[in-house]
């Protein structure tokens, strides 16, 4: 293991990409409120370099967090030593980069047709299938660049519309560049409408009153970077002054409870929140956009892993004023995406379902009037967690998709 540790640091220096060799996933179930003290003392040490894939809240929902190699032993150790209970969730990170970097297919693609759904794509690739889906069908699907990243890479919107003036339903993937199953999903939902707007009753109906809006990769310099250096890579790619940490938690970034719970003031947390509200230029161009448009009336963001719908309030555990419609129209949206393949989700408010947590996507956009707001955490339950195997990606996808219409479906039966 030493030759390789060897061999990883030089690999890192010659390629510059972050190798995750060793790194192991370990489910940590806390078992009383000491031991979540306990769990949250230990994310603090930052020299032991461990990334919390969910964060330590209550213990009633276990966390699991990534350790590098050189830190298994102290954290096993201390783990030990206070009795907290943990299991191996994946034994060895780099394996399956390695496996679905294998997978990445590196070829020109010519048609929408030919591309290849069940794979991952790098951020050009993504970008030239929304140029040809465009192309390839003119007046009903169009591009829409809302603003530029910090990197100043184009901030795409699809937009499906078959007529003028309509309100808009919203769908966002990506904001966390490392969640691969979300973009990969927008993909899929993109080329499912084209295929199904002239045919498929429920769609079509949508249509006839909404246009759908699509944003695929939220977090473009993040997404990119993923691929190039870092696959476990969540923020923004901004630095931060008088820090040597890059980057902004873009769902801890919006003007709702900003600075509160579940958020960081600290550039090197994950959770930063960023110097103010809508500091992020990945989330100032949605901000801006939704409130030029003024008439979107769904907005659903996409997110993975820990297989949840979730709707406001996670910056406070006053109920939203909608709770009740919302807690139904999420319950029916996940029974039907069980329907499937039988993947089970929970469903409820953020705060209550997840973990209470400040400056997010869609207690900003609820606030804003829209009362379809929701949130989905695509697969898996934390198997694979943020390494979801490609041959997953398709029916993920198709279940999720059940889901979207009974959200877009309740919308257009219920205008406000
Ligand atoms: C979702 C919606 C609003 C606030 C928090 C969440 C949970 C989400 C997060 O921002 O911490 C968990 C996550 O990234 C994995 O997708
Ligand atoms: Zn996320």
């Amino acid at each position: 293991m030493k030759r390789l540790l060897i061999l990883t640091a030089l690999f890192v220096a010659v390629f510059g990409k972050d190798t995750f060799e060793g790194h192991q996933v370990l489910r940590i179930t806390a078992k009383d409120a000491a031991q979540i003290t306990l769990l949250k003392e230990l994310s603090g040490q930052e020299d032991l370099g461990l990334d919390f894939w969910m964060e330590p809240v209550h213990e009633s929902s276990p966390v699991d967090v990534r350790v590098p190699f050189n830190s298994l032993q102290a954290v096993r150790a201390y783990l030990a030593f206070n009795d907290i209970e943990f299991r191996v969730m994946i034994e060895d990170v780099q394996d399956l980069v390695d496996e679905e970097q294998r997978r990445i297919l590196k070829y020109q693609v010519v048609s929408t047709d030919d591309f290849t759904y069940s794979n991952y794509h790098d951020l050009s690739t993504i970008y030239s299938f929304m140029d040809m889906l465009v192309n390839e069908n003119k007046g009903f699907v169009s591009k829409i660049v809302i603003g530029q990243s910090y990197e100043g890479r184009p901030l795409n919107v699809l937009k499906f519309s078959t007529g003028s003036g309509r309100p808009g339903i919203w769908i966002d993937a990506g904001i966390h560049c490392r969640e691969w199953v979300t973009q990969a999903s927008g993909i899929w939902f993109a080329k499912k409408i084209v295929k199904d707007y002239r045919v498929d009753r429920i769609l079509k109906a949508i249509l006839k009153k909404y246009d759908i809006f699509l944003e695929i990769v939220v977090n473009p310099d993040g997404y990119q970077f993923t691929h190039t250096t870092n696959r476990m890579w969540r923020k923004t790619r901004k630095p931060n002054p008088g820090s040597r940490c890059v980057g902004v938690d873009a769902n801890r970034n919006w003007d709702a409870g900003f600075g509160g719970v579940g958020s960081s003031n600290d550039p090197c947390s994950d959770i930063y929140r960023g110097p103010s509200p809508h500091s992020e230029p990945e989330v100032k161009a949605i901000v801006d956009f939704v409130k030029s448009h003024g008439k979107l009336k769904a907005f659903v963001s996409i997110h993975s892993y820990s297989q949840m719908l979730l709707y406001p309030y996670g910056y406070t555990r006053t109920p939203a004023k909608d709770q009740a419609e919302l807690h139904k129209v999420a319950q029916k949206a996940t029974t039907k995406l069980q329907s499937l393949y039988n993947t089970s989700y929970r469903f409820g408010s953020i705060t209550t379902t997840i973990y209470p947590s400040s400056g997010g996507t869609i207690d900003w956009t609820y606030n804003q009037g829209i009362k379809y707001s929701y949130t989905f955490e695509l697969r898996d339950t934390g198997r694979y967690g943020f390494l979801l195997p490609a041959n997953q990606i398709i029916p993920t996808a198709e279940e999720t998709w059940l889901a979207l219409k009974v959200i877009m479906t309740h919308t257009k039966n219920n205008p406000y």
